[in-house]
């Protein structure tokens, strides 16, 4: 069992998308643990996104994140990272399969609905961040 952080960003609240995205994590099989919905802190962006921090992209990333209220989930299955990012589809939407959420629902990368933690060691790094240890089922 491995675990993963998913996250509807605020255009996907925006755009009432949040069900749509749950209900495709639910029908592939993975189990939903946590959830919470509120408007991030820039602390909390800017570490999440620690690793973007030298890119040109990373102020206006931050400001984004940071715009309007979040889902942030964490989910649980057999490779749930892989599967996860599968569903999602590639960042820049554009280059998303079809039937992935960003092939379908997006075309701007700096919109692109959701965010899937890349690896499993990300993942625990990423739930540990934005998730106290009791506020996940066991
Ligand atoms: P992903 O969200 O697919 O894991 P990432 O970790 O490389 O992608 O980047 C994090 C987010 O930063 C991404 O969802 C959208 C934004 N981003 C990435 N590359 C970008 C670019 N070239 N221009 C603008 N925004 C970008
Ligand atoms: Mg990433």
């Amino acid at each position: 069992m491995e675990r993963t952080y998913i996250m509807v960003k605020p255009d996907g609240v925006q755009r009432r998308l949040t069900g749509e995205i749950i209900r495709r994590f639910e029908n592939r099989g993975l189990r939903l643990i946590g959830l919470k919905m509120f408007v991030p802190s820039r602390e909390i962006a800017e570490n999440h996104y620690g690793v973007h921090r030298e890119k040109p992209f990373f102020g206006s990333l931050v400001e984004f994140i940071t715009s309007g209220p979040v889902v942030a989930m964490v989910w649980e299955g057999t490779q749930a990272v892989r599967a996860a990012r599968q569903m999602i589809g590639a960042t820049n939407p554009l280059e998303a399969a079809p039937g992935s959420i960003r092939g379908d629902y997006a075309v701007e990368i700096g919109e692109n609905l959701v965010h899937g933690s890349d690896a499993p060691e990300t993942a625990e790094t990423e739930i540990a961040l934005w998730f106290q240890p009791g506020e996940l089922l066991p």
